[in-house]
This record gives structure tokens, C-alpha cells and sequence, in this order.
């Protein structure tokens, strides 16, 4: 069985890894990953949700952090600041900065971002194909005030230097009428035989991959069903700056408001199925109301087990949903 899932960062990574646990030997799996939180930063290209993934998967990832590497040390960072850097607030660790410098240097000889990342994943052995959603670059900007006045901040300094508390006034993805899907990412979902939509923030990891031109055609077309997982859960996100978000672009922090977000494939959305947590059950209805199939299981992904099992309950409604189409 081919699945491919789409994923951004912490959530989607370890959901990721649930996916890897719950396949047969026979079995692959293909990630195409959110760039849009890449920033170039101290003349080194950073790419937060590929890396996150490949560490994760590949046992390289601090799991307090959530990002970045374990036994990390800060020497370079405490430097920058100790030279004034305006930029310091960012967290460059000492091992993850080999990281950077590898890409760096590969895309300064002409090497494409997906050829970078699957060099890297050589070193990594993360157990899939991680495939960058396009080899162009598409940055997130989020339009806030800062100090009364209206700026367009790149979403990392939103996310770390200001930790979400600025408001969100719109979202901008700089580069994406440029870009395109990569080749693989098009064969990744042509070939697929399960899609999967990880618990990932819908606006700045989800969205941006659909948002590169061709995609949402590619998933349209794509045999597969194609079951995303609510990162919403009790109406509350689960981690990271989702509600913020949802908010500055008035879209309710629910199950049922990021399916509809999302849209019916039916009506030319995304979405076939779509899982929401035991605790959010009742509004397995209103979801279905909107043309999308829906079924409540534990979300939690607390440990290895209840992961896998998250990963079991979506393939397992993918294919049920498959047979009906
Ligand atoms: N997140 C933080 O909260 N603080 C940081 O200083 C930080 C640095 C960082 C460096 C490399 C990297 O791959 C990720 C990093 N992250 C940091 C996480 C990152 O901002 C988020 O993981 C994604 O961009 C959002 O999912």
C-alpha cells in the first residue's frame, strides 16, 4: 500500500511516525512537507518542518523542544547575540546549524531543495520519502501591528520572537503564485492508494501545500481517498498557535469549522473523510451535513500506542471510504 501524507512540523511528524508503525514491510509511505515556514537567516537556509520531520522520524529530535536537535549546545547563537544580531532571538542550535550549513552549500551549487533533503534523510534513515512541497521558495508572512503599527512579519519572527501574541491580521505566502509542485510530489499523490491530511495547523502547514498552484488540481484528481485528522480538539488547539490564527482569519477553532475550512471533495474541496476526537463526536453530524464523511476516534497522540492507533483508524476509514467511491 503507497501513503502519502501531508504534514508541517511537530504534530504532522509524530503522526507521521504512527503512520511508519502501523504500515506492513510492503508498504510506503511519501510526506510532502510544508516549506513555507523556510527563512533564510544569518546567510543560511533553514527549513523548520523538513528538518523537524527527519529528525523526528530519524531519532535526531529534542522531544521536550519539540524541534531542533537533542544534546544541544547554543555557542553560536550566544555569539550572534553577544554581536548585537537583531536576529539572535532565533534559536540556532550548534548541531542543528550543520544542518543549514549542508543545505546551504548544496543549494549554492545548484542542488534543488528536494535533492538536499534527500541527501540529508541518507544520514537520517527516517523510514520515508520526505518530499518538500515544492522546490521554490514560499515564505509565510503574517500581516500584524507592532507598536500600533501595521507590519508583515515572516512567520518565524511572529511564531518565536513574538510567540504568537501580536495580533494576526491576514496571512501572506510570499512566492506561492511562482511555485510548483515538485515531480515526485505529483507522483506521490497519483500513485497514492491512501492520502492523509496530518493534525498539522490548516493554515500554515496544510494550507500552504495546497496552496502551491497545481496541487489542489492533483489531489482532486488523485485516486485515493483523501482523510485529514482535526488538530482541534475540544475546541481548543492541541499545540502551537492554531486558534490564533483561525481567529485573525475568523474561522471558528473547531473540528467541524477547519473541515468546512478545508472544503468537500465532492463540492471541489479537499477533503473525503474527516476525523475528529471522541470528545468532539457530536459534531460528527454537522461535518457530515457538509458533504464530508466523519467518524470520532482518540485523537491524543500521548505515546507510541495511542499514535499507532490514530494511524490504524485513518488508513482503516481511507479504505472504507475508498470502496465506496
Ligand atoms: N521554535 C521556537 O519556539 N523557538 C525557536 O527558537 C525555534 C528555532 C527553530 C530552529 C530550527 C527549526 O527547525 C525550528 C525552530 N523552531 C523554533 C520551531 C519552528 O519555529 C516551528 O517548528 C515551525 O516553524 C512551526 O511548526
Amino acid at each position: 500500500m503507497r501513503v502519502t501524507v501531508l504534514a508541517g512540523g511537530f504534530g504532522g511528524s509524530k503522526f507521521i511516525s504512527g503512520v511508519r508503525s502501523a504500515i506492513g514491510p510492503d508498504d510506503e509511505i511519501s510526506v510532502i512537507a510544508n516549506t513555507a515556514d523556510d527563512l533564510w537567516i544569518f546567510g543560511v537556509r533553514v527549513s523548520p518542518d523538513l528538518d523537524t520531520i527527519m529528525y523526528t522520524l530519524g531519532g535526531g529530535i529534542d522531544p521536550e523542544r519539540g524541534w531542533g536537535r537533542t544534546d544541544e549546545t547554543w555557542n553560536a547563537k550566544d555569539e550572534l547575540a553577544a554581536y548585537g544580531e537583531p536576529q539572535a532571538w532565533f534559536g540556532l542550535g550548534d548541531r542543528d546549524l550543520a544542518t543549514h550549513l549542508v543545505r546551504t552549500a548544496r543549494l549554492r551549487d545548484g542542488r534543488t531543495l528536494s535533492e538536499v533533503t534527500a541527501e540529508l534523510c541518507e544520514r537520517w534513515q527516517p523510514g520515508v520519502r520526505l518530499l518538500p512541497m515544492t522546490d521554490d521558495e514560499v515564505e509565510t508572512h503574517i500581516v500584524t501591528t507592532v507598536d500600533g503599527r501595521e507590519e508583515v512579519i515572516h512567520f518565524q519572527e511572529f511564531w518565536i520572537k513574538h510567540r504568537a501574541a501580536v495580533p494576526v491580521l491576514g496571512v501572506e505566502l510570499h512566492g506561492i503564485e511562482a511555485a510548483s509542485p515538485t515531480p515526485e510530489v505529483l507522483a506521490a499523490i497519483d500513485e497514492a492508494d491512501v492520502v492523509l491530511l496530518a493534525p498539522s495547523n490548516p493554515i500554515v502547514s496544510i494550507g500552504p501545500i495546497v496552496a502551491v498552484p497545481g496541487m489542489r488540481d492533483a489531489l482532486a484528481a488523485a485516486r485515493a481517498p483523501i482523510v485529514g485528522v482535526s488538530p482541534i480538539i475540544g475546541g481548543a488547539a492541541v499545540r502551537g498557535m492554531a486558534d490564533q490564527l483561525l481567529d485573525g482569519l475568523g474561522i471558528e477553532t473547531s473540528a467541524s469549522a477547519v473541515a468546512r475550512h478545508l472544503g468537500a471533495r465532492v463540492d471541489g474541496g479537499l477533503l473525503d473523510g474527516w476525523l475528529v476526537d471522541t470528545q468532539d463526536a457530536r459534531e460528527v453530524e454537522p461535518i457530515e451535513s457538509a458533504r464530508i464523511a466523519a467518524r470520532s476516534v482518540p485523537l491524543f497522540m500521548n505515546d507510541a500506542a495511542t499514535t499507532q492507533q490514530l494511524a490504524v483508524d485513518a488508513i482503516a476509514f481511507a479504505t472504507e471510504l475508498r470502496a465506496r467511491r
